[in-house]
């Protein structure tokens, strides 16, 4: 029986449409681990996609949608099966029914977290495992940090769905926005300084449901003054030169405009369309074009990386609020609580 059963076996890819947030990919795969039949499951509200494996004898694509769909998600068998998922930003589940399985299954966790607590004491990345849901890092190999979130939630415990931050209550990090792009009043009461690039998908989320809600409620009001550092990751082949043309709009005093535009087309950051988008706001191009082709801001975005280094950044977005460390695409409630926070002091 066990031999058929896994033969039986099917992997299928699904296409999940309405989740936002890490509670609803938990929500589904709390859904989901109820079912009898169901082994394996990757939920990606990222990606709107699941992973799921199953056992077809027992059930079938329909009741695994419906079951979704009984969870308040839309669902449906993705075309592509293999629809650039990406497997590091996952919530994973494996259900095993037979006690021998568990027992397998439980060392191999085991292994696995032995593994990653030693990988993380090695890169002194923690920040980035316990967030990985919202924010992109790397490590030495300049892969993203996939391997180390598939672990079973309940074997590692839950990770934080809210807003993270890295050091002890009370503590700051006193965080310089050296020469950088500033948006607000001077003598705003609260500095945010973040740290991003413009090719990761969790900084374009945070710009698109975020950021606009703290410059009209905050930055606009003379409440916060707000600083953009450069922290560009390895394996975003764009976002070196995307961060240095930043630097040179800068130089022509658009660094805001040129900041939106990146953000708002991230799927094309080449050389010719970072020089394409300074043509576009009117700035002068042949000044913009060898500011960017003679490398004259890398060691300017260099210094960002190197000063986020220090002050413990490890992946993007992240912010310091009057020093408060938050990490991630989270969302406004998060900013907000810690800006009122600051205010009232
Ligand atoms: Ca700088
Ligand atoms: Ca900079």
């Amino acid at each position: 029986m066990e031999n058929n059963f896994k033969k039986e076996n099917q992997q299928k890819q699904f296409c999940i449409k309405g989740m936002h947030c890490k509670s609803c990919a938990e929500l589904i795969e709390s859904k989901l681990k109820g079912l009898n039949g169901v082994e394996e499951i990757e939920v990606s509200y990222v990606q709107e996609h699941a992973f799921i494996r199953f056992d077809g004898e027992r059930i079938s694509i329909q009741d695994i949608i419906k079951a979704i769909e009984e969870a308040g998600y839309k669902a449906s068998v993705a075309e592509s099966q293999n629809d650039n998922f990406q497997r590091e930003k996952v919530i994973k589940v494996r259900i095993d029914k037979s006690s021998f399985s568990t027992i397998l299954i439980a060392v191999l966790l085991a292994f696995i977290i032995v593994n990653v607590s030693y990988t993380i004491s090695l890169r002194n990345k923690l920040a980035a495992v316990t967030n990985g849901e919202i924010t992109e890092s790397e490590d030495q190999t300049g892969q993203t940090d996939g391997t180390l979130k598939e672990i079973q939630p309940s074997q590692q415990g839950t990770q934080p769905s809210q807003p993270s931050r890295q050091q002890p209550s009370g503590a700051k990090v006193d965080v310089n926005a050296d020469d950088d792009p500033v948006k607000g009043s001077e003598s705003a009461p609260v500095t945010i300084i973040e740290f991003s690039e413009y090719q990761c998908p969790y900084c374009k989320r945070f710009f698109d449901q975020t950021f606009s809600l703290i410059e009209d409620n905050y930055i606009k009001t003379g409440k916060v003054k707000y600083v953009f550092r450069d922290f560009p990751l390895s394996f975003h082949e764009y976002a070196q030169k995307a961060a240095e043309a930043s630097e040179c709009a800068d130089e022509q005093g658009k660094f805001w405009e040129y900041h939106d535009k990146l953000f708002e087309n991230q799927n094309a950051l080449s050389i010719e369309s970072l020089k394409q988008y300074a043509r576009d706001l009117g700035l002068n191009t042949a000044n913009f074009d060898s500011c960017l082709d003679s490398g004259a801001m890398a060691s300017e975005v260099q210094k960002d990386f190197d000063d986020g280094s220090k002050y413990g950044v490890s992946g993007t977005p992240a912010f310091f609020i009057n020093g408060v460390k938050v990490v991630g695409a989270q969302p406004y409630s998060a900013f907000e609580e810690i800006i009122e926070q600051e205010l009232n002091k």
